[in-house]
């Protein structure tokens, strides 16, 4: 992994229904997300926020909220994340909801193609967000990415990277599942993206998901892409989210993981979505995402002992 990391703020609600989100980044910065990967050996700028349209709060039109919206910011994302990675950094976006991802996402399979390299992406979040304008029980375009980079909705996404689809859904890894809409469910299940949903990780523990996650990534020799959602985490521990689930990834749970991908050294670029400041209470939400960025970035408790992992 690269020693240069690039923060990017994105300061966006535009695809979620709570506002609030905007105020993600600053409460990561507030957090000390900067600080924390500094002492952890890494050279970290904070290349500062991205600018996209303010949020209108328009009904959804055609199954589709602030669909114009969402794709400049999109494409702001795209861009910016396209430039650091080219450059050789490891980009953090710090969002900012989740369809803040459709972005990245697109930067980084135009790099993987750039490269000749394969993308994988690891979705942590409590939801599957492969819902589509027809499925969708709200509109909400954070409740998509999973469907458009699997070349799945409208083309002003899908086609937003010059790869399509930007990801094979084969090489979707999703973790911490707990809600998936009635009609979303199918096309998850006829999708053959890999859903590790909570009661998987119930009967085989987060050691045999993480294990056979990242097995799988290593014999195909990609970049991982780390997606975590928030929300994930279960509400009592990150109250700050717009659509908390109960039954989440518990502190322990989530910082194996995050160690875990650490260990493997196959992680290439991050998005920490969805904190909504908003709603959180003294800032604890951000905290616990920084806490856990610096276990993904090597802040082991102690250095992991031959043979024994
Ligand atoms: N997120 N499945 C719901 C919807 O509106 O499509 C919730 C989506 C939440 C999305 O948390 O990133
Ligand atoms: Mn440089
Ligand atoms: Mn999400
Ligand atoms: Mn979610």
């Amino acid at each position: 992994m690269t020693k240069k990391i690039s923060l990017i703020g994105v300061p966006s609600d535009i695809s979620a229904s709570d506002r609030g989100a905007t105020m993600g980044p600053e409460a990561l910065r507030v957090a000390g997300m900067a600080t924390t990967l500094e002492k952890l050996g890494y050279e970290v700028v904070d290349t500062g926020n991205l600018y996209g349209p303010k949020t209108p709060n328009h009904p959804p039109e055609d199954g589709l909220r602030h669909l114009k919206e969402t794709v400049i910011w999109c494409q702001n994302v795209q861009d910016a994340v396209y430039t650091e990675l080219m450059e050789g950094h490891f980009p953090v976006m710090m969002g900012g909801d989740h369809g803040m991802s459709i972005g990245s996402i697109a930067a980084v399979s135009r790099y993987c193609a750039q490269k000749n390299i394969p993308l994988c992406v690891l979705w942590i979040d409590a939801h599957a967000d492969f819902n589509t304008p027809e499925t969708s029980p709200t509109g909400n375009i954070h409740g998509m990415p999973v469907a458009v980079m699997s070349g799945v909705g409208p083309v002003e996404l899908t086609g937003l990277s010059s790869v399509t689809p930007m990801v094979n859904p084969n090489n979707i890894y999703q973790v911490g599942i707990r809600s998936v809409d009635r009609a979303e469910k199918k096309l998850v299940t006829d999708s053959g993206i890999n859903v590790f949903d909570m009661r998987r990780i119930d009967e085989i523990g987060m050691r045999m998901t993480m294990h056979s996650i990242i097995e799988q990534v290593r014999d195909k020799n990609a970049h991982l892409h780390v997606s975590f959602d928030v929300d994930s985490l279960d509400p009592s521990i990150a109250p700050g989210v717009g659509t908390k689930i109960q039954g989440g990834l518990t502190y322990r749970e989530a910082q194996l993981c995050m160690e875990m991908v650490y260990d493997s050294g196959i992680m290439g670029s991050l998005d920490i979505a969805e904190i909504n400041p908003a709603l959180d209470h003294k800032n604890i939400t951000a905290e616990l995402a920084v806490d856990l960025a610096a276990s993904l970035f090597g802040n082991h408790i102690l250095p992991p002992t031959k043979g024994t992992r």
